[in-house]
């Protein structure tokens, strides 16, 4: 079972925020790195920093199975082969690489890309400009009055290509992607999604959910920034091409042109982050060492308390599914009457950090009338005590404000 005692593996917490304790809630953006990862890191550059798959001494051969031994237990994570894992430097890097490779090549104009309304930004510009490069038509993923996809009406559209994401970082509704791929796979379309706000709170079996791509950033999950992952279905990656081109990528080249590796090292052109993927994989194992299964449990409960506070309030709006075991890892909500930047100036006041604002979600927002939200989102070491130190900044901000 976690405990409180978590918080000693993340220096942060040590720290005190306008004289209070630091209560960190805003995880759906960036997550808390623990030191056994950065000392890692700074094991990795002090002692065994050198180029990967270029050198025959000592420290490129260590740095290379330290770099490979990466991507080995990234593949374990998802539950996927080695051979389908390219380093990226965030989800929105996975999204850019397939909608400008593997779209170009394997779309033709005329082809229609759904997407859904609740998307990060990053789910959605990657597709929209490809598609005005390639010809394509964009049209929207449907949903019921609430927040779930409508299947019946999805699965009479016709479609070559879907993105979508595990968990919306606005609402924290949950899309079910098992039975999105099966309907995508019945008409032969492909399924990207964006598992960034998915990873650090749910199992992300990826050979379970059965889509084609998915992609995430390290740093949701407690890695540092500028790492993350995409998978690329087995069948698929000799079907996507280069996204970019120079050394470690090729088999030969001419001052014509350039014959490349087929497998998935093709996606590492130029000296990669090697340091941030040895991070990438530290950071899981410590996830996996805590426990998947007590991580989840407790974020449940966590989060259960956080959207039972919010919804209780009158002057309180929860944006999103109403049944907390339709969401994970995050409520937006707003305070009547009160802007989402004024309400997060106070609560940072009292050492509660939250995100305020659009979320790069601007679409969704306006969609429900909205100009602006607070999100509250947890991580690992959120406990009760976060949450009440949250209701209690937005008590001192309702005496403040209003
Ligand atoms: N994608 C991050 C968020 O939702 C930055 O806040």
């Amino acid at each position: 079972m976690l405990t409180e005692k978590i918080r000693t593996d993340f220096p942060v917490f040590t720290r005190k925020i306008n004289g209070n304790r630091l209560v960190y809630l805003d995880n759906s953006a960036t997550s808390q790195c623990p030191k056994k990862v950065i000392d890692e890191l700074s094991d990795y550059y002090l002692y065994h920093r050198a180029n990967v798959h270029r050198g025959v001494h000592t420290l490129s051969e260590e740095s290379t199975d330290m770099y490979e031994a990466a991507r080995k237990v990234t593949a374990r994570f998802l539950n996927v082969k080695n051979t389908e894992v390219a380093f990226v430097k965030n989800a929105t890097e996975g999204a850019n690489l397939i909608a400008f490779s593997f779209l170009p090549a394997n779309l033709k104009k005329g082809d229609t890309i759904l997407v859904s309304k609740y998307e990060h930004h990053s789910n959605i510009l990657p597709w929209v400009e490809s598609a005005k490069l390639l010809g394509l038509n964009v049209k929207q993923i449907p949903f019921t009055k609430g927040y779930a996809i409508d299947y019946e009406r999805l699965s009479k559209m016709d479609f070559t290509f879907l993105a979508v994401n595990q968990v919306s970082n606005f609402l924290g509704s949950v899309n079910d992607i098992s039975k999105i791929a099966d309907v995508c796979h019945k008409k032969g379309a492909y399924l990207f999604v964006d598992g960034a706000q998915g990873i650090p709170h749910l199992p992300s079996n990826v050979t379970n959910l059965g889509c084609d791509f998915y992609t995430f950033s390290g740093h949701k999950i407690y890695a540092p920034f500028g790492t993350g992952a995409l998978y690329i279905k087995d069948s698929l990656v000799s079907k996507t091409p280069p996204f970019m081109f120079g050394g470690g990528m090729i088999k030969s080249v001419t001052l014509e042109s350039g014959d490349y590796l087929n497998e998935i090292e093709k996606f590492d052109a130029g000296t990669p982050n090697i340091g941030g993927a040895i991070a990438l994989a530290s950071a899981l194992k410590y996830f996996e060492s805590i426990g998947k299964k007590a991580i989840f449990s407790n974020e449940e409960k966590v989060l259960h308390y956080l959207y039972s506070q919010l919804s209780s309030q009158k002057d309180i709006q929860v944006y999103g599914p109403t049944k907390a075991e339709k969401r994970v890892g995050l409520v937006s909500f707003n305070l009547k009457g009160v802007h989402s930047h004024d309400l997060a100036s106070i609560l940072d006041s009292e050492g509660v950090a939250v995100r305020s604002g659009q979320h790069c979600t601007m679409p969704a927002h306006k969609g429900l009338g909205l100009v602006a939200s607070v999100r509250a989102s947890i991580g690992l070491y959120n406990f009760q005590d976060d949450i009440d130190a949250l209701m209690e900044g937005i008590n001192i901000a309702r005496k403040v404000l209003k």
